[in-house]
């Protein structure tokens, strides 16, 4: 059995394929590079679910196979949730993880500690090449820090602590983010749900 993970971000590859291998997802995983007929897909939707269903789906269609798609972002409590869908591309060229970061520290160095609360959402989706779709979010709180620190993840990791940790995202291994992550939560609760539907 085959299955298309159509995304582009190579963070996010390397986490999904670990989370899904973890979750004993034992479908064979194709990249979109596998697909180069299928196209940018537009995010046009105004939640984070709605842009992964959009992304799962336009892939499956295009692919003739089961699909699944992440669509993610840092929301920020003194920033009313923003950049939340425009994470990736919050200063301008899509995909700028420093540009972005840069940005968003800035924009909070005047918030006063007790307000730097944040969360990421990660909306993970399931299309068919039939139309049936599913879709399940997770989410991980913390705090916005001054300054970044650490070299592992990506996008916004390095500024962002967990709730309950030390550490920001950046500094934990692949495993132990991986374990509590947005990303982590949402696609461990979808495994089932694929494994049901991919039979
Ligand atoms: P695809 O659409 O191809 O999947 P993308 O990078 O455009 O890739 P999104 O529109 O979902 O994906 O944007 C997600 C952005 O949110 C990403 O670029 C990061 O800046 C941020 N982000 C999401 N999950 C993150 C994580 O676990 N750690 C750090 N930043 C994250």
């Amino acid at each position: 059995i085959k299955l298309v993970l159509a995304t582009r971000n190579a963070g996010k590859i390397a986490e999904l394929r670990r989370i899904l291998a973890d979750a004993s997802i034992t479908a064979e995983i194709l990249g979109l590079e596998e697909f180069p007929e299928i196209g940018d897909v537009a995010e046009t939707g105004l939640t984070f679910a709605e842009n992964a269903l959009l992304k799962a789906g336009a892939v499956a269609e295009q692919s003739g196979l089961p699909a699944i798609a992440d669509d993610s972002g840092l929301c920020v409590d003194a920033l009313n949730g923003m950049p939340g869908i425009f994470s990736a591309r919050w200063a301008g060229r899509h995909g700028d993880d420093r540009a972005n970061l840069e940005l968003l520290l800035a924009q909070v160095s005047d918030v006063p500690e007790e307000h730097r609360g944040a969360h990421f959402a990660c909306a993970a989706a399931l299309a068919l090449p039939s139309g049936e779709q599913r879709i399940i979010e997770g989410t991980l709180n913390g705090v916005i820090i001054d300054a970044p620190r650490g070299a592992n993840g990506f996008g916004y990791d390095p500024i962002f602590v967990p709730e309950g940790e030390s550490r920001t995202a950046a500094e934990l291994s692949a495993q132990e983010k991986n374990a509590i992550s947005h990303r982590g939560r949402a696609f461990r609760a979808l495994a089932p749900v694929i494994a049901e539907l991919l039979g």
